[in-house]
């Protein structure tokens, strides 16, 4: 059979062209007869002509992918070979009946050979399956589209030596012994899903139990499934679960829904996770953790993930989207409700500064290049393509910033309105704003256009102070640069948080008429002014608190103004605001200085402002480290934005690390020992906080002097007792060219052999390194036995960690690195397209490379795109970024 996904010029997908299904599915009956070459699936579908679109008799055309169709009946009756057509990619039936009618399909797939990861396969020996965006079309023959909801019962029969545990959707319902030493389950859901949210898991797993019991008193059963001998790495998942069944009862009044949740942990996984209903897939990575095997940033990307996944049970699943364009109102939502979660449970500013940093660091180069699109896309070839950082982080900005615009009681009872509006049915963005509208009485017609335009807004702000007449006029101004397709922009809704900071904190300020003046400015035309009354001083101006918008932002403020705001803000995120755009011009101009020849020099001002941080009490140590970490070189790289010199952006930042570091020498030494956490671990905020403090300066002596660094980061790895410790000690020496780095790595590698959660760790590590011998050892590294083009987990901790967290490496000037992504891409795109299309993003920024490298990178990038049958994710990625 022709494979259709890989063809020529694949077809684009339009939101414009989205048109109700012809017909509808009421509910399924699939059968699944495991085998690992030829698993045989019999469905049973009810369906009807949909009474919303105008009957006409039409034929009815069902998606299918990678499936040998074995039978198709009609009401009972074998269908003539003249009634269908089977393509590569479809099963059309020439003339479907305009009354309910029964469909049953028997077709086989083969779970072994499914190296893409989508649709049902085998990781490790265990069966599961992977459904969203498209993957459900790769079981059996479906109306594979996010609006076409039904109720589910699915029967699985396996054999019970091989697969002891068969799991599905929603309440177990009966299960037994079968022929041939097989047995079966079978499951019913009673929610009418789409098929994406679809799932099955068989093999030999184990079991971790617990109990819920949600606020209304219903019992749910809690199952965490492992690979046998992993049970003692669950409890933190299971205790983020129950924390996160609790909170979205108490935030937003949601509980959960059926008898059991079930989440099952695989080694081979295209993502982090998934919201399958009732039955949670998610990345091993995400689900596993003893304090000797994971540290304290993976204790709490679990504790996030499992709540995301869990929150999707309400926004995704209950209420799912009418179409794939609609990502984002179940994506951005749903990271909103997480970031919430996290916030609540843990310090609120540090975690916005970690979700601006990822915004940063992912999003707005994303929305700078190439790849940008609208928070709501309007055309895709490959959907999976759009679960972007734009969708996704984006995407929960533009929620947070409406609950800014309409406050935080309307807000809440928006999404009341929403739940109880939309339940059981696939939205819109324009009904979710309707909610927000209706519940808040405020029109938010023009906030619709933040969904629909790409690209990151500058705002220019300007202020000047009367002294005499104690007005401050404040002026800003805003404009979105072109991105592909939408070469004018309009102004948008921006909602900035503001205070004026005087010399005993923030001023009172008033309007005109001595009413007290709001605290967010609204933004609504290209330029605005206000006038501020009563300011009794000069003020320093502290805009865009708490990141109230997701914008760039040119604010007329000095650099004393700069290090006032990083020691006296009374917004805790904005001090470090300040400390990040301090610390962003002065590298920027000493990447220039080194670019330009000129003597590199020293900043007292700005390392007496860390000093005082550092020194500061009150502020949480888990802060201070935040305080201290200066912005990365990507960061550094797309605030240059053109003509970008890797190389001199990492000596000019190396420079100023090695020169806090030499300045605050003794401060970071006693920090580095006064923190230290005795006892045994606990993943607890504050101790992470601690460790966290201790890592950075660390870090910082390490940059001052490489051979006291590397002795005190050996002495830690010698004696840690938790993998955060551990690690943190590794990942100093990972980037310093001394002879401890090998060793450690060596005596890491002894531990880590067994344990493929290690492995990565140690994979990515050796990727990170700023040398140029980099290049060598990953590639030697390609051909380690434990790395293999079918683990995703492997190519990312490798290859993903080098090409986007190595820019040095990455981007050495003989081209070598570009040379190694592209092999690398033309390898993996036929065994998991969707991994080498994500991976494929990392060439995105080329364009901004200085000459020589732009020509390097070019030539690979149409290296790849010339490659023989390329999949449609990875023709859609690098035809995108060279266009
Ligand atoms: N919804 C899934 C992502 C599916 C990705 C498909 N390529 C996980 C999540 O966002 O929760
Ligand atoms: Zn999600």
């Amino acid at each position: 059979m022709e494979d259709a996904t890989r063809t020529e010029t694949p077809p684009t997908t339009r939101l414009v062209d989205y048109r109700p299904s012809a017909y509808l599915i009421d509910t399924v009956f699939l059968d699944l007869r495991l085998a690992p070459r030829e698993t045989i699936v019999r469905s049973r579908l009810e369906m009807r002509p949909n009474p919303a679109v105008p009957a006409s008799g039409a034929s009815l055309t069902l998606d299918g992918e990678a499936l040998t169709l074995r039978s198709l009946h009609l009401d009972g009756a074998a269908l003539d070979a003249h009634a269908y057509t089977v393509t590569g990619e479809h099963l059309t039936l020439h003339q479907a009946p305009v009354r309910p009618f029964v469909l049953e399909i028997e077709t086989s797939c083969d779970p072994e050979a499914n190296t893409e990861l989508s649709g049902l396969y085998r990781s490790n020996g265990i069966y599961c399956t992977q459904c969203e965006a498209e993957g459900f079309r790769r079981i059996t023959y479906y109306l594979d589209r996010p609006d076409v909801l039904a109720v589910f019962t699915t029967r699985i029969e396996g054999a019970r030596d091989e697969t002891p545990i068969l799991l599905g959707n929603g309440n177990p319902k009966e299960s037994g012994r079968a022929a041939n030493g097989h047995h079966f389950a079978i499951w019913h859901d009673p929610f009418p899903k789409p098929c994406y949210l679809f799932a099955m898991v068989a093999g030999d797993l184990a079991c971790v139990d617990d109990r819920f019991t949600t606020a209304s008193g219903r019992d749910v059963a809690l199952r965490i499934y492992v690979e046998p001998g992993k049970e003692d790495r669950c409890g933190w998942a299971m205790d983020s679960l129950k924390r996160s069944m609790r909170w979205d009862e108490e935030a937003f009044g949601r509980e959960y829904d059926l008898d059991i949740f079930m989440i099952v942990a695989v080694s081979d996984f295209n993502m982090g996770a998934m919201e399958n209903k009732g039955l949670n897939v998610f990345n091993d990575k995400y689900v596993l953790a003893r304090p000797d095997t994971a540290t304290d940033a993976d204790y709490a990307n679990i504790e996030s993930i499992i709540a995301h996944e869990y929150f999707h049970n309400w926004t995704g699943n209950r209420i799912t989207c009418r179409d794939w364009f609609q990502l984002c109102l179940k994506e951005g939502l749903t990271v909103f409700r997480d970031q919430e979660f996290t916030t609540d449970i843990r310090s609120g500013t540090v975690k916005r500064i970690a979700d601006v940093r990822l915004l940063r660091t992912q999003q707005f180069p994303e929305d700078a290049g190439p790849l940008a699109h609208p928070v709501r896309p309007e055309k895709y070839i490959e959907i999976n393509n759009f679960y972007t950082a734009t969708v996704y982080e984006k995407g929960a900005e533009l929620v947070r910033m409406m609950r800014s615009l309409i406050g935080r009681r309307a807000f809440r009872a928006a999404m009341d309105l929403y739940f109880e509006r939309h339940d059981g049915e696939a939205a819109t963005i324009e009904q979710f704003l309707r909610c927000m509208e209706d519940a808040s009485g405020r029109e938010l017609g023009s906030f619709l256009r933040w969904y629909n335009q790409a690209g990151t807004p500058l705002v220019t702000v300007t202020t000047a102070y009367d002294a005499p007449s104690q007005t401050l006029e404040l002026r800003a101004e805003q404009t979105t640069p072109p991105t592909p397709g939408q070469p004018s922009k309009a102004p948008l809704i921006i909602p900035i948080a503001f205070a004026l900071v005087g010399s005993k904190g923030d001023l009172p300020v008033t309007n005109a008429d001595g009413t007290p003046a709001p605290e967010i400015l609204e933004l609504t035309q290209a330029s605005q002014v206000w006038r501020l009354h009563e300011v009794t001083e000069r003020p320093v101006l502290s805009i865009n608190r708490g990141f109230s918008a997701p914008i760039r932002l040119n604010a007329s403020l000095s650099d004393a103004d700069r290090l006032f705001l990083m020691g006296h803000d009374s917004d805790a995120f904005n001090r470090w605001e300040a400390g990040q755009i301090y610390a962003k011009a002065l590298l920027v101009k000493l990447t220039r200085a080194l670019v330009e020849g000129r003597r590199l020099w020293e900043d007292p001002a700005y390392s007496e402002a860390l000093r005082s941080s550092l020194l500061d009490d009150r502020l949480s140590p888990a802060l201070r480290a935040e305080l201290l970490t200066l912005p990365t070189e990507g960061d550094l790289a797309s605030e240059i934005g053109t003509s970008i010199e890797p190389d001199a952006i990492h000596l000019a930042r190396r420079h100023l690390s090695a020169y806090i570091g030499r300045s605050l020498r003794d401060e970071l030494r006693q920090a580095y020992h006064r923190h230290a956490v005795p006892g045994p671990y606990s993943p607890d905020p504050a101790s992470a906080g601690n460790r966290a403090l201790r890592a950075c300066a660390l870090t910082l002596l390490a940059a001052a002097d490489a051979a006291s660094g590397a002795q005190l980061a050996w002495a830690q790895f010698a004696a840690a007792e938790n993998m955060t410790e551990t690690f943190s000690a590794l990942a100093t020496l990972a980037r310093l060219d001394r002879p401890e780095r090998d060793a450690a790595l060596e005596q890491f590698y002894e531990r880590a052999k067994s344990d493929p959660l290690l492995v990565d760790k140690w994979l990515a590590l050796q990727a990170v390194g700023p040398f140029p011998s980099t290049l060598d050892r990953v590639r030697t590294l390609m051909g380690h036995p434990e790395f293999s083009l079918k683990k995703p987990n492997k190519v990312r901790a490798l290859i993903g960690s080098f090409a986007a967290l190595n820019p040095v490496a990455f981007n050495d000037r003989s081209g070598r690195g570009y040379v190694l992504l592209a092999d690398l891409l033309l390898a993996l795109d036929p065994v998991n397209p969707q991994v080498a299309a994500r991976l494929a993003g990392n060439f995105k920024s080329w364009r901004m490379l200085e000459p020589n490298r732009q020509a390097l990178a070019r030539r690979q990038i149409e290296r790849v795109r010339a490659g023989d049958s390329l999949s449609r994710d990875l023709v859609e990625i690098v035809g995108t970024i060279l266009a």
